[in-house]
């Protein structure tokens, strides 16, 4: 199966292969789907990618069922992997939510699995493979359900409108489980093809290079928006597409539509944006909301929002973009006949006043201070100060802390702002239907999103699932979750198998949602009833974030056993271990003077390093030091680990350059010509993120050496620079080329100067 498609004429209205087995018992109609999962190849850049097709088809084809039905869903699985399926936001028995070593066993390679549930709610949802990085590979696609037309809350003028479903996702051509490992190995190749470094030089040609300091001074790496560079994004598999008619009718003026959008994607936001004017939001995650108008919205990964667009004028197709939040890329489809009526592209975000704002939130112990300013509900974008669209970013401004930028983000959404835009924040959106929770007692947990980027460790209370206990929960009880982003990136959490409703103002139509996107320093407060019994996951939606192991499990105390769990032991180990993979990172170094090697395998806390050098001329000799650590703290900037260091070098070798090496700075015997020996130390990162290593060897000998790596010189070149009391000394620097290949140059207290390349994996 070859699908190859990015420039859609139509608006893929993904068909639904209904094999309506309608079966008609007791009033009850069964909706039968059956999905074939199959390897495919696509060409969404015109190079051929592995990807995985539902049905021959990405995304997978639209679900669509009125409340009251069952479903009856066949995934047949046509893979050489096993698989499964999440039903989004669905409220059903826990063995039907998908969740493989939760809730089900994985659907094996070559078998049928079954799930079966009545549908109990309406509105747009999604559904989505919860099998490893699947979802990446195009596994993703709508789930709609219609309102019963007795429905006492159906509302006339926007249920009975056109309506059309959106998924919008994005595609790499990296396999997803090497973007995995490249974000585990801090690698800046994706901020590279971002154009989004942020260097010394960069930052001194447009004036900021104190702020760069400043930022490295407190241990940051550069931060972007968002981690993973992707090549296309996608609405309902194109890149572009139009949409002239809806169900055979072709839209004229003053005809409305109705865009049921879900965010399918991996890891990216986006914001959404329309040619034809305003944006009417009428339900978000599934569930009704009064409508508000904005001129534009941001989706996070795995929300869905239905938004009601018009077409003003006759001949005219108007744009609706979805744009990435780095602003990379997008999509677009053109609604209406006639003309095409663009959308400016946003401008480039201005990463150095993001950085200025980061330095000012950031303190030296890592944590990040909000100046009593209380955010919540997505209200003001700490982002803003990035967006040079918005009116006196345009030229120089320094919003050099966070009340200047929040003044910037508040002015932003206010309607007499400089700027006359209005963005959408939780704040606005209020439930038709009264959401409060039933009579009862409220239990209140609280979570902080933890994690840091230099090791890409994603976690909550500094705790991954895996180190986690099971969040017990009782059936009937009322749960309040209050959740504070600790962590400088915004995570989109979501919560399995329950709305909960999020505290924002509108009393008891607060709204109903599934998935909450929670932005840095921001405290959100939920609540839910606990209502069904089963292993509920609640997690980051961000697929990295979330295979890194950002989440929790809720149990219900005293519930059934689920008889899809037959071995409960090894299904938690499975699960468990997803969290504790091995990520392998490889680089060498192939110079005049000799070779540098440098193998890491890492998971979360521990890491396994063996760093060597082999010098050309037989004199200069051979060198290995092999070390296994564990990071500790939120920020991982101590690493105590123990090791073996093993150095030969020809006797009668020339002497180090400094000259006499008899003796380290603290005046031992260095020992550098012969030594096998255990090794025990601590490494530390200091400001400039620098890496203070003290070592104690056998001999009783010690070490103390500071080194830096890849400081970003330009978009591409590296300075690497290391001093030791030994009297050893290294500096260099290396260009990037592509992916895996470098050009490189060192000076060696040991084996001299050298040139060549570097390969990294
Ligand atoms: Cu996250």
């Amino acid at each position: 199966m070859d699908i190859q498609k990015t420039v859609c004429k139509k608006l893929l209205p993904v068909i639904t292969f209904l094999w309506l087995a309608v079966t008609d018992c007791f009033a009850q109609r069964v909706v039968r789907y059956d999905l074939n999962v199959k390897d495919t190849i696509v060409h969404f850049t015109g190079k051929p990618a592995r990807a995985i097709a539902v049905n021959g088809q990405i995304p997978m084809p639209t679900l669509t069922f009125t409340e009251g039905d069952t479903a009856e869903i066949y995934v047949h699985n046509l893979l050489k992997e096993s698989t499964s399926m999440h039903w989004h936001g669905l409220f059903l028995p826990n063995k039907e939510d998908g969740v493989p070593y939760l809730t089900q066993m994985p659907i094996e390679p070559g078998t049928t699995h079954i799930y079966r549930f009545p549908i109990k709610q309406h509105g747009t949802h999604w559904y989505h493979s919860h099998s490893g990085l699947q979802e990446q590979l195009g596994m993703y696609g709508s789930f709609v359900m219609l309102k019963k037309s007795d429905d006492p809350n159906f509302r006339p003028g926007i249920d009975d409108l056109p309506t059309v479903p959106v998924i919008l996702s994005e595609w790499t051509n990296l396999a997803p489980e090497n973007v995995h490992r490249m974000l585990h190995n801090a690698t800046d190749w994706f901020a590279i093809r971002k154009n989004s470094v942020q260097s010394y030089g960069e930052a001194l040609k447009q004036g900021y290079f104190k702020t760069k300091l400043r930022n490295e001074w407190k241990r940051m790496l550069a931060m972007d928006v968002s981690d993973v560079y992707y090549d296309r994004v996608l609405m309902n598999g194109c890149t572009a597409s139009e949409l002239t008619s809806v169900n055979g009718n072709k839209l004229k003026p003053g005809d409305k539509v109705r865009l049921r959008i879900t965010n399918g994607g991996s890891s990216s936001y986006f914001w959404l944006r329309y040619a034809g004017g305003k944006i009417t939001v009428v339900a978000n995650d599934g569930n009704d909301v009064e409508p508000v108008e904005v001129d534009r919205l941001i989706i996070a990964v795995a929300e869905t929002y239905d938004i009601v667009v018009s077409i003003p004028e006759n001949n005219r197709a108007y744009e609706l973009m979805a744009t990435t939040e780095d602003r990379t890329n997008s999509s677009s489809v053109y609604i209406g006949n006639g003309v095409k009526q663009l959308i400016s592209p946003l401008p480039r975000l201005s990463y150095f006043e993001g950085m200025k704002m980061m330095n000012g939130m950031m303190k030296m112990n890592g944590k990040l201070d909000d100046m009593g300013m209380n955010m919540s509900l997505n209200q003001m974008d700490m982002n803003a100060v990035m967006y040079p669209e918005v009116a006196g970013l345009t030229g120089k401004r320094h919003a050099t802390n966070m009340k200047d930028a929040m003044d910037t983000s508040q002015n932003y959404t206010r309607s007499n702002a400089p700027v006359d835009i209005v963005t959408l924040n939780y704040a606005m959106l209020k439930s038709t239907v009264n959401s409060t929770l039933p009579q009862g007692a409220f239990k209140t947990l609280r979570f902080e999103l933890s994690g840091n980027m230099n090791h890409y460790v994603w976690s909550i209370n500094n705790k991954v699932v895996s180190e986690a206990d099971r969040i017990l929960i009782r059936k009937g009880e009322n749960l309040r979750l209050i959740i504070y982003n600790g962590s400088m990136m915004r995570h989109p959490m979501h919560l399995h198998g329950h709305d909960f409703r999020v505290l924002n103002g509108q009393a008891d139509h607060a709204p109903l949602k599934n998935t909450i996107d929670i932005m840095p320093m921001e405290t959100d407060t939920l609540e839910f009833n606990a209502n069904e019994y089963g292993d509920w996951f609640f997690h980051c939606h961000i697929l990295y974030h979330m295979m890194s192991g950002m989440g929790r499990i809720f149990t219900y105390n005293d519930q059934p056993v689920n008889p899809l769990i037959t071995n409960t032991a090894l299904a938690r180990k499975r699960l468990y271990s997803e969290d504790r993979k091995l990520h392998l990172m490889f680089s060498s170094g192939f110079e005049s003077n000799g070779i540098d090697g440098h193998l890491m395998l890492g998971n979360t806390r521990w890491e396994l390093t063996s760093l060597w050098h082999i010098g050309f001329h037989s004199m200069h000799g051979f060198e290995s030091e092999t070390m296994l650590g564990r990071y500790l703290g939120v920020s991982q900037w101590w690493f105590p680990y123990a090791g073996f260091d093993y150095h030969y070098k020809m006797e009668g070798g020339p002497k180090n350059i400094l000259g006499n090496e008899e003796k380290n700075w603290f005046g031992q015997v260095s020992n550098k010509s012969n030594r096998k020996t255990i090794i025990a130390g601590i490494i530390y990162t200091l400001p400039m993120l620098i890496k203070a290593d003290a070592r104690i060897d056998g001999n009783g000998k010690l070490r103390f050496q500071l080194s830096r790596e890849d400081m970003p010189l330009t978009r591409r070149l590296r300075f690497n620079i290391m001093l030791n009391t030994d009297k050893e000394y290294m500096a260099g620097f290396r260009y990037i080329l592509t992916k895996y290949l470098s050009l490189s140059t060192h000076y060696d207290s040991d084996m001299g100067w050298g040139a060549g390349i570097t390969i990294s994996y």
